[in-house]
């Protein structure tokens, strides 16, 4: 597969100027740890911003944003560079189709990966979505099957429309909290996380142009976090903490042969029935046989014994009609020799 083109990241100048500033002071984080690129790969359902996000996070249109469902299953790697360093981004399709988890989208985008490294995940859904349910588990499971559970060490759970009032009078603390609770667990459930501590970060995003701005002109939540440098932050200690990058490999893309799996247990196993099953069972029926034997009342005994008794003399009476036939047959083709032996003498006489 072709490598994506570099471009200037000519998108970082068209940021407030404070954003601008908190951007740059992260790359150089990147480039303290010796880090000269960085690789987020965005996964989640149809709809749910991911696109959005990676247009807001490059601050240029790289990436095709839809209301409705789009139509391409291709994932897109969109590679910005600035002072020496490379943000690559990768946008990915929805994750879901008719209802059911989209199982050829995961195909297509782990080749799409092969040979790549990750340093983080977004893991985007809405903030208004007001439900963890059994699909959004089956995703969640479905990224865990197919590029292995420590992808989710990696991620970062990034919550769209951002910018809402949350019904029934609820504060906006709490059902950020609520919400993201929600679907934390689920990942904890179903990623296998065991320790309390493990546990996914969570950033909220508002990419409408309607999202409401400080005096700086940098896009702000409700709570009036400045979500973009906030987003890249999260990144960044992902990028750097202690959860290693994940190089997609062909093992991991292929899965374990099946050919191979499961070869070394065909001994065992073999050695298992031999010891564990046919023994036993060979031994009870020479038990049984030597029982019978033993059970058995005394005149069958002896009219078994005179059955074979009997077949032997018959057998032998037999033999001996054969052999006393043959011998016949013998005598009286020699008998027929003779006499032709003799009318010879009685022909030559006359010549
Ligand atoms: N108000 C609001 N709208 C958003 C936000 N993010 C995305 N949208 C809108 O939601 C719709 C879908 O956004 P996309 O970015 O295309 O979603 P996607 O996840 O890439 O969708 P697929 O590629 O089809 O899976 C578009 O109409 C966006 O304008 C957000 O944070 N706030
Ligand atoms: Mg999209």
């Amino acid at each position: 597969m072709a490598t994506a083109q570099v471009r200037e990241w000519t998108g970082l100048q068209q940021f407030p100027a404070q954003t601008q500033t908190a951007l740059h002071s992260l790359l150089g984080r990147l480039r303290q740890e010796n880090m000269e690129s960085l690789t987020v790969l965005v996964l989640g359902k149809g709809g749910v911003g991911k696109s959005s996000t990676v247009n807001s996070m490059v601050g240029e249109r790289v990436a095709v944003v839809s209301a409705f469902q789009s139509e391409t299953l291709r994932p897109i790697q969109c590679s910005r560079s600035r002072a020496g360093f490379t943000l690559n981004i990768i946008d990915t399709p929805g994750l879901v189709e008719g209802g059911c988890v989209n199982d050829q989208a995961l195909d297509i985008i782990r080749r799409f990966l092969l040979n790549k490294t990750i340093d983080a995940v977004l893991y985007v859904d809405r903030l208004d979505g007001y439900r963890v349910d059994n699909l959004d588990k089956q995703v969640i499971r479905a990224i865990a099957r197919n590029f292995g559970p420590q992808i989710w060490r990696l991620a970062l759970v990034v919550l769209t429309h951002a910018q809402l009032s949350p019904p029934d009078g609820v504060e906006y603390s709490d059902f950020v909290a609520r919400r993201s609770a929600a679907l934390t667990d689920a990942i904890r459930q179903e990623a296998g996380f065991k320790k309390a501590e493990d546990t996914v970060p969570v950033v909220l995003v508002e990419n409408s142009g309607r999202c409401n701005t400080n005096t700086g002109g940098e896009k702000i939540l409700p709570d009036g976090t400045v979500w973009l440098p906030n987003l890249v932050e999260r990144i960044v200690e992902i990028a750097t903490g202690p959860a290693k990058s994940l190089l997609i490999d062909k093992k991991l893309i292929e899965g374990p042969n099946a050919n191979q799996r499961g070869k070394l247990w065909i001994p065992l196993l073999l050695l298992f029935q031999y010891f564990f099953v046919l023994k036993p069972i060979q031994s009870r029926i020479n038990r049984d046989i030597e029982d019978e034997r033993q059970n058995r009342p005394q005149w069958e005994v002896r009219a078994e014994q005179f059955r074979r008794t009997s077949m032997l003399e018959e057998e032998r009476a037999d033999e001996q009609a054969i052999t006393d036939a043959f011998k016949q047959d013998n005598l009286d083709d020699l008998g027929e020799l003779g006499d032709q032996f003799e009318g010879l003498d009685d022909d030559d006489d006359e010549f």
